[in-house]
């Protein structure tokens, strides 16, 4: 069974072919998951449909026949595809018996002129070897670095005397390149390398360290354990292409929030995926790996008191109450991890100095929660809002008194199973248009209030219940600071809207954090052509896009101190799995990994995808889908 599609530019609508291996009785449906929403007006009539999950049937009925098309033309989109990518990358069908055929998906094509098909941008090109340069091969490139031509000879390092904090952090960092390398740079045996304690250099960072080698000996001071890491993670990438017989490293972050973040929800990803993705991180010395742990397609935070959510929020499949979406087919997919899980990556990202930040995005994007807890919906709630991902009503209903209660026991888990982030994002972006407007509980407990008055008091309570029963401060999306819900001083604010809108937030007092979509979301396809995978709201955003970006650039003193530092965030909804989400970060990932500890990208894109190649993350069994 196979399904084609194509865009038809001219006419803006997508027509669908499906071929059948086999004869069909009458009474059959075709399953699609599609992130631009069809709607058939002739030939086929849609039974259902739920964001990216669609189910139509012929119209009027008629069998299939092994090897005769059946086409569906003229579908209408719900907005222009720019990529393959966005048309259907699933089917399925439904048998009148209820049974599913998995239908292998082609990618969408494009007639008509107004798509380029072609990719114009460079980013995608700029290819490894071709820049070597006198420079070390290192991401980040250290704040200063001076070092002689000859070799040192050895292609290892050992540590031969240091003080504890020194030891775990060796430890730690080896068993890191090892993972990352398939190599062993630091290991028990090769050139000696002696750490030493020194509080002066870390005085003010903490990250802080310097690296000394002359004379065959390798000489590292840092004022702790972080210190040490980040001095290590520079000494195993170095021992890659081979460390020189006289070097001086002195290095500190530019910023200290240097962040990346995994949309887990859109998909199921393995927890190994993750514990790759904090190592990583520490590879690139990013000191925050944000996971954000729920949307309106999944929940996969356990939540002990809560089971539901895990079992029903956590699983898509056919005639689940949560049905196949972006790209899944008819099987069950998905759980909640694991206390467990949660447990070694909190493990694994504390021994190698980055802080996990959950997010439990709220009060937005709960549809999944809100399937799992239909006590947590209003019954008479009669608001109708859509949110820009076809959900609709997918908000938490505030003065609903079963709303505090699961805030509560979510606050709770989420601050127990992440014991070291002094932080809990709890989102805030996205409230539909109009959300609670027709809903009495709202009405009653909010009375003559607008919807961002609402927003407010409900960001304004969480802020609250974080510092008093938890003693952490909050993270959220710039839309829970614009509407008044989140104060400068309360926490973190992460700003994607727009570019102009981190110095905005800044100027009005606010921490922030800079990540806006049109820059720092990998999500984006590196370039236009029809068949580069990736989402496009943002535009596209090659390496030499990244690398251009600025974050702070036009900002006056006084917004540059509230700077917290920046952030890239890869959202899944087009991300499959694990080499796709390897692939979008590559060397856009080193480029801010750069910008956030560095402060600048040394040399440009062709520098730095030669010194991201030559120190990758090599991920196991990379496979596609
Ligand atoms: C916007 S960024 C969203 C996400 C999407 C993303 C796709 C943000 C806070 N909300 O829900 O996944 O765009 O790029």
């Amino acid at each position: 069974m196979i399904l084609r599609s194509t865009f038809d530019a001219g006419a803006g609508t997508v027509s669908v072919e499906m071929l059948s291996d086999r004869d069909v009785a009458i009474g059959w449906q075709l399953a699609v998951t599609s992130v631009v929403q069809l709607t058939p007006v002739a030939g086929a009539r849609l039974v259902d449909r739920l964001a990216t999950y669609h189910v139509v049937e012929p119209d009027p009925p008629v069998p299939l026949t092994a090897g005769t098309p059946w086409r569906l033309t003229g579908c209408t989109v719900g907005h222009t595809p720019v990529h393959a990518n966005d048309g259907p990358v699933s089917a399925y069908l439904v048998l009148a018996d209820g049974s599913t055929v998995t239908i292998t998906t082609e990618p969408m094509t494009v007639t008509g002129t107004a798509v380029p098909t072609t990719a114009p941008g460079t980013g995608a090109t700029i290819a490894a070897g071709n820049a070597p340069t006198a420079a070390p091969a290192l991401v980040p490139m250290p704040r200063h670095v001076e070092h002689g031509r000859e070799p040192l000879g050895a292609r290892s390092l050992r540590l031969v005397d240091g003080p504890p904090a020194a030891r775990l952090a060796w430890v730690a960092v080896a068993a890191l390149a090892q993972r990352a390398t398939g190599d062993e740079p630091l290991a028990d045996d090769g050139a000696p390398v002696t750490a030493v304690l020194d509080t002066e250099p870390g005085a003010a960072d903490d990250e802080a360290y310097r690296i000394a080698i002359a004379g065959g000996h390798v000489t590292v001071t840092a004022a702790g354990r972080l210190g040490f890491i980040r001095a290590f993670a520079t000494l195993a990438q170095w021992a890659l292409t081979g460390l020189p017989s006289d070097a001086v490293v002195d290095d500190r972050p530019a910023h200290g929030w240097r962040g990346l973040h995994i949309d887990l929800a859109r998909q199921w990803f393995e927890p190994a995926v993750v514990g790759r993705l904090i190592d990583l991180a520490a590879w690139r010395k990013l000191s925050r790996l944000h996971l954000h742990l729920t949307d309106d397609e999944a929940w996969r935070l356990p939540v002990a008191a809560r089971p539901e959510l895990g079992d029903v929020g956590a699983r898509r499949g056919h005639a689940l109450p949560l049905p196949p979406m972006l790209g899944g087919g008819p099987q069950p997919v998905g759980r909640a991890y694991t206390p467990d899980e949660i447990a070694a990556w909190v493990r694994r990202a504390d021994d190698l100095g980055v802080t996990l930040v959950p997010e439990i995005d709220m009060p937005g994007h709960m549809h999944a929660a809100l399937t799992a807890l239909p006590h947590l919906r209003d019954p008479d709630d009669a608001s109708g809002a859509t949110s820009v991902q076809f959900f609709t009503d997918n908000v938490l209903v505030p003065g609903l008194p079963a709303t505090d209660g699961f805030i509560d026991e979510v606050l709770a888990a989420v601050a127990d199973l992440f014991p070291h982030s002094p932080w809990v994002h709890v989102g805030g972006d996205e409230v539909p248009e109009g959300a609670w407007r027709g809903s009495p509980a709202v009405r009653d407990a909010f009375a003559d209030h607008r919807t961002t008055d609402i927003e407010a008091a409900f960001h304004a309570s969480l802020v609250e219940r974080l510092r008093r029963d938890h003693r952490r401060s909050v993270v959220v999306w710039q839309e829970a600071a614009e509407c008044g819900g989140v104060a400068p001083g309360d926490g973190v604010v992460m700003c994607w809207r727009t570019v102009a809108a981190s110095r905005e937030l800044a100027a009005r007092g606010h921490t922030v954090v800079v990540t806006p979509g049109q820059a720092y979301y990998l999500d984006m396809a590196v370039d236009d052509g029809w068949e580069t995978p990736g989402a496009s709201w943002a535009g596209s955003t090659s390496l030499d896009d990244v690398v251009a970006f600025d974050p702070v650039a036009g900002w006056a003193p006084e917004e540059r101190r509230r700077l917290a530092g920046v952030q890239a965030c890869l959202w899944t909804e087009h991300v499959a799995d694990e080499a796709a989400v390897h692939e979008r970060l590559g060397r856009r990932l080193d480029a801010i990994a750069e910008r956030a500890w560095t402060g600048d990208v040394v040399g440009g894109a062709t520098s730095i995808a030669h010194r991201g190649a030559a120190t990758a993350y090599r991920v196991p069994r990379l496979s596609s889908r």
